[in-house]
């Protein structure tokens, strides 16, 4: 049977769904979960999105965030709901282990379960999986996958400003490669709605307190280095260096990207030490795949542009092996980029 045809199926018999995304819920985790909770209750199923942990400050007045439960929180209650539910969507994530131990009970559950999602090689598990690794965020999938269910008068404001958020963090608000003139057009549409994409974008780009201002000027002048002959810019945050700027969670969101500013710099990475272990995030420009690189010395991955990892080693060290790895993986592209002149 047609795939989006076995879902509207489901969607209309299924009586509770639940919806779940990735720990450290970021934009697009909770627009394109929000956005999807929105539909299923207008669709007349009962919805509960559940977190496996709390998102940051700047996310929390995207509409329906209120009656949001987080796992770490009611873990009974969550349970109870994943075991019950007819439904489960599984938003921007693609493997149960980015939902740290509310994963066991989604694979224990009965339900019929979806995959939304962007990321690169999906895990086997969902029934139905609408996936993309091109699209711009979860969030604009959602768009795509209500206009084929044949809903789309169902977007109204609330729909499209959680949409809007997912599309705006995800692509940088419209900064980054992945933003396709799909995307651009997607955007039309919902602002068509009338939403406000300034207030959209105030809230959430505008919305930092002093301390994270200077604690990316600290980073920049103090934990920078630019290595690989001015093609890689680092950073390196310890515990005592998040304290000292009392960092909230989110603060350090964003200060991947900021080496890239500098002319030359074509990757940068990102390692700040978090619950014991270190943190890393990569992103690139054009062609360079900090995907791979994540994937084969960092233990994590992600996209072409955008990976993370996870170390369980000293800052220190993991530093040397960043200093050490990155030059040399960026030869292989310079040496292909000889090959072509
Ligand atoms: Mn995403």
């Amino acid at each position: 049977m047609n795939q989006i045809k076995a879902l509207r199926e489901h969607i209309n018999k299924a009586r509770t769904a639940v919806i779940v995304s990735h720990y450290n819920p970021d934009g697009d985790a909770i627009g394109s979960s929000l956005a999807m909770g929105h539909y299923l209750s207008r669709s007349g199923v009962e919805v509960q999105v559940i977190m496996p942990n709390d998102c940051p400050d700047f996310l929390k007045w995207i509409p329906g965030h209120e009656a949001v439960m987080v796992y770490e929180q009611s873990r009974e209650a969550a349970e109870k709901l994943i075991e019950k539910a007819d439904l489960i969507f599984c938003m921007d994530f693609n493997h149960l282990t980015r939902i740290k131990e509310m994963g066991h009970a989604v694979a224990r559950s009965k339900a019929w379960k979806v995959m939304i999602d962007h990321h690169v090689n999906p895990d086997a598990f969902p029934d139905f999986l609408y996936h993309n690794p091109r699209a711009s965020s979860t969030a604009e999938l959602v768009y795509e996958l209500i206009l084929e269910l044949g809903d789309k008068e169902r977007i109204d404001r609330e729909i499209a400003a959680c949409i809007y958020t997912g599309i705006l963090t995800d692509t940088g608000a419209f900064q980054f490669s992945s933003t396709t003139p799909r995307v651009h057009r997607v955007a039309a549409d919902l602002l068509e709605t009338g939403i406000n994409g300034y207030e959209i974008y105030d809230k959430i780009f505008n919305s930092y307190d002093e301390n994270r201002l200077k604690f990316f000027g600290f980073c920049w002048t103090r934990r920078m280095e630019i290595i690989a002959g001015g093609r890689a810019g680092i950073i390196g945050v310890s515990a005592a260096d998040q304290f000292r700027f009392k960092l909230k969670k989110g603060d350090t969101e964003g200060l991947v990207n900021t080496p890239l500013q500098i002319k030359g710099v074509v990757l940068s990475a990102f390692a700040k030490v978090q619950d014991k272990v270190v943190k890393l995030s990569f992103r690139s420009k054009g062609h360079i795949d900090v995907n791979q690189l994540a994937r084969s010395y960092f233990n994590g991955g992600g996209h072409v542009n955008a990976a993370g990892g996870m170390m369980e080693e000293p800052l220190e060290d993991v530093m040397k092996k960043l200093k050490k790895i990155i030059p040399e993986y960026l030869k292989q592209y310079q040496n292909k980029e000889n090959e072509n002149v």
